[in-house]
């Protein structure tokens, strides 16, 4: 291979000047037209400098799923050498001109380079998910703090401060994968733990319950909740009505829909979700003792949501929010963390805890009953290098369990055994599909399945099966580190298409959820409720679901029937006698502002002199300070980063004014009285809007005057000093406790 230096390259391809970007090829004369005694067929001009390959585009391992380099050649793969080439390796001359029967005439058949990229462009998109198709993911590092020693010879779960890599993805359910990222949905959170003995994948969610208890209804609740399949509408959305018509005529669904109708169906962002494995594990110990678990993600910055008129702004002004919100998050080194935390309960004959049964999904334990004990942390610190290969490809799996570890005989559970690997062979296109990078595990393999689509590896011997004696009986079963079936007992039984009985309560922990809330989030779920039911068009469907908040709560039934004009029915069922969880509720408690935004609006000079200083002192506390200016470039020596034409309430966790300024030339006068008139609109809106969603605000010099003005200033949450130090440091105290919740007072109790 021929090697330049970048400089060289750069230099060399420009200097062909034929207008044809970076090529460093001469455009072939147009017969006819006046010549340049340049020949009609491009000279072959051999570019001496294309630009070296992408280093983070190289090659694939390769290794073999054993793990054994295979030996083959460099030029087996994609991305190297300096020029282009075909799939094949012949080096090409153009890539910009199909070839034809005269420049005026049609394609040749003949033409294998424009046959060979347009078919594999025609084939670049893989089928989506069937659910959780929008998505993003990211890799990052588990650390154990070993405390789970005594419950599990999972190793990476048992040794202290042993890292394991990992690759997780967070996704919506319910949308395309072009959806929009805020709507109000479950949230996937899938993990990947390659770990030394094998990959464990931990394939949670945000929420702790699941609609269904058997799998075999998956398709019905999937069917009834994506759009209606005349009109492929509504996209990413529960709020039509053959959601409601299921979930209100199946009554087990009922718990995570108010789980969906509460702030956690529309979190702030991926880093501040909680995730659950929802079914109950077992954990074997090194004697083969047995303890059931329930699985908990716990982020480091607490969990947060957005309110619902931001969620709905971000799907129009900033659909990639929460995947925006990932990568940025990692590329300031403000990397997402999580500690997982177990639930254990004694391994007993009934599978249950506190007369909760741990093989319904729709039932949680409350933490007050069964703390969540930390065993691990959780950082995520690389974005995928290419979304396609690794967010797209990867496929995980609840079968993919590591020696210490095994399922229950939670009927969700077990139907997604099933159901995960059955999914992957259409969509990635046959079963050789753990071959692919993401996929591969990082502890050896050596498997004996053979052939198939997309075989990567060279498998050498003879004998790919067992016993032989032809590869002298290779490879060898062992009980060293071996993954163990535990060998529960399954009692004698007949053949029923049934659920335990004790699967028949389907209210009383929903009421336990709702008692759980504090009041605002109470006002969030029953404008929620309202909200969506209002969106539905059958009469029947809006008073049955009634029907079922009758039996969770009154108060709750009494103000969506209020909302959508109906009478409250009465409760069918006596109202359960439950003791509230608090650790249920998201609001009360005060968590570190790392990574959060705060944006500071500046005029035409940049602010004060105190703005530079203000930056500085946010960046220097872990958070990020973003300038919002008139526009771009810079002002007085800042760097701009949003402009009013930009700049929405969404983007920051706090606002700081620092200057009034007043409105650009080009942007239509706000009509009407105002008090603040003389300020440019757009940024009126911004604080007005921030002011609505609940958010920190300060301003110090004009920008306290402007709060003043605008009759802002004294209300919860709105700090006005002089000093800009003293108005950030109230502002950041503020921040603490995600949002300013008594602008609105919440009228249930
Ligand atoms: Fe899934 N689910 N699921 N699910 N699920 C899929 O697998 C399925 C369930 C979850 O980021 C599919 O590769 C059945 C519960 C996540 O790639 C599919 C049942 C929970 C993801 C599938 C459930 C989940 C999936 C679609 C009922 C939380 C995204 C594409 C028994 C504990 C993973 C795919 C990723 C994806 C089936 C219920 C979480 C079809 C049959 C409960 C996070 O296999």
């Amino acid at each position: 291979m021929e090697s330049h230096t970048p400089a060289e390259a750069v230099k060399n391809t420009v200097s062909a000047g034929t207008g044809e970007a970076m090529t460093g090829e001469k455009k072939p004369d147009v017969p006819g037209k006046p010549g340049t005694g340049e020949p009609t067929l491009a000279e072959p001009t051999t570019p001496r400098g294309p630009l070296p390959p992408d280093p983070a585009q190289g090659r694939p391992d390769t290794r073999t799923p054993t793990g054994a380099e295979t030996g083959a050649p460099p030029t087996a793969y994609g991305q190297q050498g300096a020029f282009l080439t075909t799939a094949q390796g012949a080096r090409l001359r153009d890539t910009d001109h199909s070839l034809k029967a005269g420049p005026r005439g049609p394609i040749l058949l003949q033409d294998h380079h424009f046959r060979e990229k347009i078919t594999h462009f025609d084939h670049e998109r893989i089928p989506e998910r069937v659910v959780h198709a929008r998505g993003a993911g990211a890799h990052g590092v588990f650390t154990s703090y070993g405390s789970a020693a005594n419950l599990t010879c999972a190793g990476f779960l048992r040794e202290k401060g042993k890292e394991t890599e990992v690759f997780v993805r967070f996704s919506t359910v319910l949308g395309s994968r072009g959806s929009a990222d805020t709507v109000r949905d479950t949230r996937g959170f899938a993990t990947k733990f390659y770990t030394d003995e094998g990959t464990f994948d931990l394939v949670g969610n945000n929420m702790p319950v699941f609609f269904i208890q058997d799998a075999i209804k998956f398709p019905d609740i999937v069917h009834a909740a994506k759009w209606h399949p005349d009109r492929e509408i509504p996209q990413a959305q529960s709020a039509h009505d053959t959601f409601w018509d299921f979930v209100s005529l199946h009554t087990e669904a009922q718990h995570h829909t108010m789980w969906n109708m509460s702030d956690r169906g529309i979190p702030r962002s991926f880093r501040t979700m909680e995730g659950f494995g929802v079914h109950t594990f077992r954990l074997v110990d090194d004697a083969g003792g047995t303890v059931l678990v329930k699985f908990h993600w716990k982020p480091k910055l607490g969990v947060h949501s957005l309110v619902w008129e931001e969620a709905q702004l971000a799907s129009g002004v900033d659909p990639d929010f929460h995947r925006r919100d990932l990568y940025d998050s990692i590329e300031a080194g403000a990397y997402p963390e999580w500690e997982l935390g177990l639930q254990v309960f004694p391994d007993t004959p009934e599978e249950t805890f506190a007369g909760i049964d741990l093989l319904d999904p729709t039932k949680v334990v409350p933490e007050e009953l069964a703390p969540v004990q930390p065993v691990g942390k959780l950082v995520l610190n690389r974005a995928p290098t290419n979304f396609h290969a690794e967010v797209e490809q990867v496929a995980f799996h609840l079968g993919n369990l590591v020696p210490g570890i095994d399922v229950t005989n939670d009927p969700l559970l077990q139907g997604r055994l099933f159901s995960y690997l059955d999914t992957q062979l259409t969509r990635l296109a046959g079963p050789n599909f753990p071959q692919i990078p993401i996929n591969r595990p990082h502890a050896p393999v050596n498997d004996m399945l053979r052939d198939g689509f997309h075989q990567h590896a060279v498998h050498s011997g003879v004998a790919p099966y067992k016993p032989n004696s032809l590869d002298g009986g290779n490879p060898f079963p062992t009980g060293e580190n071996a993954f163990l079936d535990v060998p529960v007992t399954v009692t004698e039984a007949p053949k029923v298409r049934d659920l335990p009985v004790s699967f028949k309560d389907h209210f009383s922990q929903v009421r336990l959820f709702w008692l759980s809330m504090s009041p605002v989030e109470r006002e969030h779920i029953i404008r929620a409720y309202t909200f969506e039911l209002s969106k539905c068009y059958h009469q029947e469907i809006r008073e049955r679901q009634l029907l079922c908040l009758a039996n969770i709560d009154p108060v709750l039934c009494e103000r969506v029937a209020a909302g959508l004009g109906l009478p409250a029915p009465e409760p069918a069922i006596p109202l359960a006698d439950v003791t509230p969880s608090p650790a249920l509720s998201q609001i009360g408690r005060q968590w570190p502002a790392d990574g959060r935004i705060i944006g500071i609006v500046v005029d035409e000079t940049g602010g004060d002199d105190a703005v530079a200083g203000i930056r500085e002192t946010i960046a220097g506390a872990g958070l990020v300070p973003l300038i919002i200016a008139p526009r771009g470039g810079k002002v007085g020596g800042l760097t701009v980063h949003r402009t009013f034409a930009t700049a929405r309430s969404i983007e920051y966790d706090a606002l700081l004014l620092a200057a009034a300024p007043p409105p650009a030339a080009d942007v239509a006068p706000a009509r009407g009285s105002s008090r603040t008139a003389d300020v440019d609109p757009r940024v009126n809106m911004l604080v007005d809007e921030c002011w609505r969603h609940a958010k920190a605000i300060g301003g110090w010099g004009a920008g306290a005057e402007l709060l003043r003005r605008s009759g802002l200033a004294d209300t919860p949450g709105v700090v006005t000093q002089e000093s800009a130090t003293g108005v950030l440091a109230a502002v950041q105290q503020l921040m603490a406790e995600h949002r300013v919740w008594e602008r609105f007072p919440a009228t249930v109790a």
